[in-house]
C-alpha cells in the first residue's frame, strides 16, 4: 500500500524540471550615470569617470521634482559594464527594461541595438549578435525624458520622472527558446476557453524561435499545476522548425473538473508551466516558462453591476500612482507589493493601475492578494492628429496587453483618460468639433486594437463628469464596453449629493452603459483641521465628510458596478500648487505611506474583521476656546471608524458613553481637559473585545484673554480661514478666523477671500515660507483685528502675502494664468493706534506670492488690549495670519 501511494504521488506531484533552463539574472548594480547630454556617450571608453556610480531603479528626478515644478526633463545617459562569461557562450542573449521613461537608445559595443518608445511598457532587445562571450561588454543607455507632443503621455496631473527607474534584466536562452521579440511579453499566452463551478480548460498559445542552423523537431508540454504542486492536467504538441524559423503553437486542455476559482475572498492561483523539449531520445528541456493561471468569470451589467463567478460583487479600491516620498518613481519591488497590501488591508478588492501600466509586481501582487485590476495607457487630456502621437498609443496599448495578458486580476484595460477636456476649454467652436472628431476617431481605432489584442476582457475610458455632452455627441461614452466617471462633486464643484444626481442621471440617460466611478476624492492636509470643513478648504475632516458622503451614495446604486478613489496615496504632481505644493493630496494614505485616519473609514466598510479605529491621528494636538469663562473644559467631536455595533468611549479612564456606528462610524462630543486627553475605544465583537487607544494634547484658550496669568502666552490666527493649521516642526497651532467678541480676539469687518463661490483662499504656491496654506486665506477689506489680552508688553507678528494678479487659475500645468486676485493693495497698520506699517504693499516688500512678516512690540495698557488696524489706500486691506506673544 505504501509503495502504491508514493507512486500516485511521483506521478502527479511536478518534478519542477522547468528551472535553470532560461536564466533571467537582474543587472540593476553598479550602474554610471549621468543627468544632461553627453556627446560621443555611447561609445566604448567614453569618458564616464565623473558619472555617479548608482543602483537600478534610478530616476534623476527623486529631489527636483518635489522642490522645482520646472523639473528636469532631458536626456540622461547610463553606462554598465555587462561582464559574460563562460556559461553565456552558446546562448542567445537578451536585455530585458521594465521601463524606461520616456525614450530610450541602447547601444551595445558602441553599436546600436535598438530604441524604445513610451515610459511604462517594457521592451527586450536580443543582444546575441553584439556582445562578446565571455569577455567584458558596454551597455550604453541614452534616456530622454523631454516633453515630446509625438509621445504620450502629452499632459497630466504627474510628474513625468526621467529615468531607467525600473529593472534591467539579462536573459540568457538556449538557442531554441521562446519567442522574446513579442513587445517584450511572456510570449506564452493563457485563457480559460471554458470556466465554471465544475469545469474549466486552459488554452495555450505562444511561439518558439529556433535560432540555431539546425532544424528541430520540438514537443511542448504545458502542464497545469495547482498550489500543491500536483498537476492537474498536462497538454502535449508537437512543432517542427526549420532552422533560423519563428512557429506558433497553441493546445488545448481537457476540462479540469471543480476547479478551485480565482476571488479576491480566494485567490486561487495555478501555474501553467509550459516547456520546449527535442524531440529526440535525450527529451532535454530547451525552454520552459512558468505563467500564472487563475480561473474565475466576470460580467458587467448596466443595471445589476459587477458580478465575478456568477456572484455579484462591489468593486471598491483606489487608483494607484507609482511614486513614494523621497524615492519619485524608483521604487524597489518590495515598496511596490506594499501599496497592494496597503490595499487589501484596507478590504480594497479593485484598482485601477493609473493613468499608466506600472511596475509587474503590482499586477503579480494583485493575482496573489485577489484584487481586481483596470489597467490601462497614458493619454489624457488631449490629443493631437499626430501620426508617431498615434503610433506610440497603439504600441503602448499592444505592449500592456500582451505583457500582461495572464494575469487573472485585470479585468479591464483603459486607453484613454479625460480626452477632450482641454478641447472643451476652446473657444473656437470650428477647431473644438475637428478636434472632438479626430480624437473619437483616433478612439475607436484604438478601441479596435484593444478588442483583436484581448477578446477576454473588456475596454474602458474614464471620461470627466463635466464632459457628458460631448462624450455622448461624439460617441466616445458608447465606444468602450464600460464607461470610467471621474466625479468630484463637493470638491471642485457642487455639494456632495450632486454626484449621486449626476450619477442617477447619466444612468437613465444612457441605461446601456456599464458604470465605474474611475475617479472621486478630496484633498486633505496633515497640517489644517477644523471644526466647520467646507469645500476646498484641504482639511483632513472636509475629506473624511467627502468620502462618507460617497460611499454611502457609491454603495446605494446597484448600476455602479465599481469605484475606485482618487488617489490611493499622496502623489508626486510638480505642476501642481494648491496646500502641498507638488504634491497631489487627495490620498487614502500619505506619499510616504502611512494611512490617514480615513483609510479606516474605508477598513470598517470593507473588511469582515472588526475594525476600530480612533479618528484623530491625524490631530493629535488639539486647541480650544472656553464656550464659558470657567469653563475647565472644552468639547469637540472625535470620531470613530468602526464596523462594531457599539462602541464605548473612555476619556482619561471614565466612560463617555456607549454609541451605535452606522455607515462605518460614530462620533462623540469629548469634553478635553487641558493637557493630556487619554481616550480608549472599546467594542466587543463575537466575545472578543476590541480596543484602540491614543493620547490628545489639548490646550484650553480661555474665553476671557485678560484673565490669562501666563506670562508664556501666545494666540496665533490663522486669519480668513476656517481651519486650525499647525506647523508639524514647531508645533504652533494658529486657530481659525473668528469674530471679534469682547473680552476675546478676532476680526472687525472685511470678508474671507473666495476666489469663487464654495471655494475658500487660493491655490497658487506661496514662496519663502513653509507653511503655504496659511498664506493662501486670508480676510481683506478688515478695519481692525482685536486680542483683549491682560495689560503687558507683546509681540505682535502680521504675516503677509501679496498676489496682485498673479494666482494661477490652472490646477496643474506649469503655464501660468492670471485670475483677478487683491489687486496691488497698499494700507496702513496701526498697532493700538500708533502707525507700525505706513504705504504697506505685501508684493512690493517681497514680491507678489512671496511671504512676509513682520513682528513689533506694543504694550497694552489700560486694560484696552491690543487693537490692530488697517486703513485702506489703494485695494483692499488684507492680512493673512497674526501671532500674539506675551514679552512681559
Ligand atoms: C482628474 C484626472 C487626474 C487628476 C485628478 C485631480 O480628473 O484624471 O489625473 O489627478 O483629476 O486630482 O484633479
Amino acid at each position: 500500500m505504501r509503495n502504491f501511494t508514493l507512486a500516485l504521488i511521483g506521478l502527479l506531484i511536478n518534478t519542477l524540471s522547468c528551472y535553470a533552463q532560461t536564466e533571467k539574472e537582474s543587472i540593476n548594480e553598479t550602474w554610471k550615470q549621468f543627468t544632461g547630454d553627453a556627446e560621443g556617450a555611447e561609445k566604448v571608453g567614453s569618458n564616464d569617470k565623473s558619472w555617479q556610480t548608482i543602483n537600478l531603479p534610478h530616476t534623476w528626478n527623486a529631489v527636483d521634482a518635489y522642490t522645482d515644478k520646472k523639473y528636469y526633463r532631458g536626456i540622461g545617459w547610463y553606462h554598465k559594464n555587462l561582464n559574460l562569461t563562460q556559461k553565456h557562450a552558446g546562448k542567445q542573449l537578451f536585455l530585458h527594461f521594465e521601463g524606461v521613461f520616456l525614450k530610450a537608445t541602447v547601444y551595445i559595443n558602441g553599436k546600436f541595438v535598438g530604441e524604445h518608445k513610451g515610459g511604462y511598457t517594457a521592451f527586450t532587445f536580443d543582444i546575441s549578435n553584439f556582445v562578446t562571450v565571455p569577455g567584458n561588454n558596454t551597455i550604453a543607455v541614452k534616456v530622454d525624458s523631454s516633453k515630446d507632443l509625438n509621445l504620450p503621455p502629452i499632459s497630466g496631473d504627474y510628474t513625468m520622472f526621467g529615468g531607467i527607474y525600473r529593472d534591467v534584466y539579462l536573459i540568457a536562452t538556449n538557442q531554441v527558446h521562446f519567442d522574446k521579440m513579442n513587445l517584450g511579453s511572456s510570449v506564452v499566452f493563457i485563457e480559460t476557453p471554458l470556466v465554471n463551478d465544475n469545469a474549466a480548460t486552459v488554452k495555450v498559445k505562444g511561439s518558439i524561435s529556433n535560432d540555431s542552423n539546425e532544424n528541430k523537431n520540438l514537443i511542448i508540454i504545458s502542464k497545469v499545476i495547482d498550489k500543491s504542486s500536483a498537476v492537474v492536467t498536462e497538454i502535449k504538441s508537437k512543432l517542427k522548425l526549420a532552422a533560423g524559423a519563428n512557429g506558433n503553437f497553441e493546445q488545448l486542455s481537457k476540462a479540469i473538473n471543480n476547479p478551485n476559482l480565482w476571488s479576491p475572498e480566494q485567490p486561487y492561483l495555478y501555474t501553467v508551466e509550459t516547456s520546449i523539449l527535442s524531440d529526440d531520445k535525450t527529451n532535454t528541456v530547451l525552454d520552459c516558462k512558468n505563467q500564472p493561471l487563475g480561473f474565475r468569470w466576470f460580467s458587467f451589467n448596466p443595471d445589476a453591476g459587477f458580478s465575478l463567478n456568477g456572484k455579484y460583487l462591489k468593486l471598491i479600491g483606489a487608483a494607484r500612482h507609482q511614486d513614494h516620498a523621497g524615492l519619485g518613481s524608483a521604487l524597489d519591488n518590495d515598496l511596490q507589493r506594499r501599496d497592494i497590501e496597503l490595499l487589501k488591508d484596507m478590504g480594497g478588492n479593485f484598482i485601477r493601475v493609473s493613468h499608466y501600466p506600472q511596475d509587474p509586481t503590482i499586477v503579480e501582487m494583485c493575482d496573489k492578494l485577489g484584487i481586481l485590476v483596470w489597467e490601462e495607457t497614458p493619454l489624457g487630456n488631449t490629443f493631437y492628429d499626430n501620426e508617431d502621437l498615434k503610433a506610440t498609443c497603439v504600441s503602448s496599448l499592444k505592449e500592456m496587453i500582451r505583457q500582461n495578458y495572464n494575469h487573472p486580476s485585470i479585468i479591464i484595460w483603459g486607453y484613454m483618460n479625460e480626452v477632450g477636456l482641454a478641447t472643451s476649454k476652446l473657444a473656437d467652436k470650428e477647431k473644438k468639433k475637428e478636434i472632438y472628431e479626430i480624437t473619437a476617431k483616433f478612439a475607436k481605432e484604438l478601441e479596435g486594437v484593444l478588442r483583436a489584442e484581448d477578446k477576454t476582457r473588456l475596454s474602458t475610458m474614464a471620461l470627466n463628469s463635466g464632459g457628458t455632452g460631448y462624450y455622448k455627441e461624439y460617441g466616445f461614452s458608447s465606444l468602450p464596453n464600460t464607461i470610467g466617471w471621474n466625479t468630484y462633486y463637493g470638491w471642485y464643484k457642487g455639494k456632495f449629493e450632486d454626484f449621486g444626481v449626476f450619477m442617477d442621471k447619466v444612468h437613465k440617460e444612457s441605461p446601456e452603459i456599464n458604470i465605474i466611478i474611475s475617479e472621486y476624492g478630496a484633498g486633505s492636509d496633515q497640517r489644517l483641521h477644523s471644526l466647520n470643513p467646507e469645500q476646498f478648504d484641504f482639511s483632513i475632516e472636509w475629506q473624511q465628510l467627502y468620502h462618507e458622503s460617497y460611499l454611502n451614495q457609491i454603495f446605494s446604486r446597484k448600476f455602479i458596478a465599481g469605484a475606485t478613489v482618487w488617489n490611493f496615496i499622496d502623489f508626486n504632481t510638480a505642476g501642481r500648487q494648491e496646500s502641498t505644493p507638488r504634491i497631489n493630496n487627495k490620498g487614502l494614505l500619505y506619499n510616504n505611506r502611512t494611512p490617514k485616519d480615513v483609510y479606516y473609514l474605508y477598513q470598517a466598510w470593507l473588511v469582515k474583521s472588526p475594525v476600530l479605529h480612533i479618528a484623530s491621528r491625524d490631530w493629535l494636538n488639539r486647541k480650544g476656546i472656553q464656550a464659558e469663562p470657567n469653563d475647565t473644559t472644552v468639547s469637540q467631536p472625535i470620531k470613530i471608524y468602526s464596523n462594531i455595533d457599539k462602541v464605548e468611549l473612555f476619556l482619561n479612564g471614565n466612560s463617555i458613553g456607549v454609541h451605535d456606528t452606522k455607515n462605518g462610524f460614530s462620533v462623540w462630543n469629548v469634553p478635553f481637559t487641558n493637557g493630556k486627553n487619554f481616550l480608549l475605544a472599546k467594542g466587543e465583537n463575537g466575545n472578543k473585545i476590541y480596543e484602540d487607544a491614543l493620547t490628545i494634547d489639548f490646550e484650553i484658550v480661555q474665553a476671557i484673554l485678560s484673565q490669562v496669568k501666563d506670562k508664556d502666552f501666545q494666540i496665533a490666527v490663522n486669519v480668513g480661514s476656517n481651519c486650525f493649521f499647525t506647523d508639524p516642526i514647531n508645533n504652533i497651532t494658529w486657530m481659525p478666523d473668528q469674530p471679534y467678541k469682547s473680552g476675546g480676539f478676532g476680526y472687525v469687518g472685511g470678508e474671507i477671500y473666495r476666489p469663487v463661490e464654495g471655494k475658500i483662499g487660493h491655490q497658487s504656491e506661496v514662496f519663502q515660507t513653509r507653511n503655504v496654506p496659511l498664506y493662501q486665506t486670508f480676510r481683506y477689506g478688515l478695519s481692525d483685528y482685536k486680542f483683549d489680552v491682560a495689560n503687558g508688553e507683546y509681540e505682535v507678528e502680521l504675516h503677509f502675502s501679496g498676489f496682485g494678479t498673479k494666482l494661477s487659475k490652472t490646477i496643474y500645468d506649469v503655464n501660468e494664468s492670471e485670475e483677478k486676485g487683491n489687486e496691488t493693495s497698499q494700507f496702513n497698520v496701526l498697532l493700538n493706534g500708533t502707525m507700525a506699517l505706513e504705504d504697506f504693499c505685501p508684493e512690493l516688500q517681497n514680491g507678489a506670492l512671496n511671504a512676509v512678516y513682520k513682528t513689533f512690540v506694543v504694550q497694552a495698557k489700560n486694560l484696552k488690549g491690543l487693537t490692530i488696524s488697517f486703513e485702506k489706500l489703494k485695494g483692499n486691506t488684507f492680512i493673512n495670519a497674526i501671532k500674539v506673544r506675551r514679552l512681559n
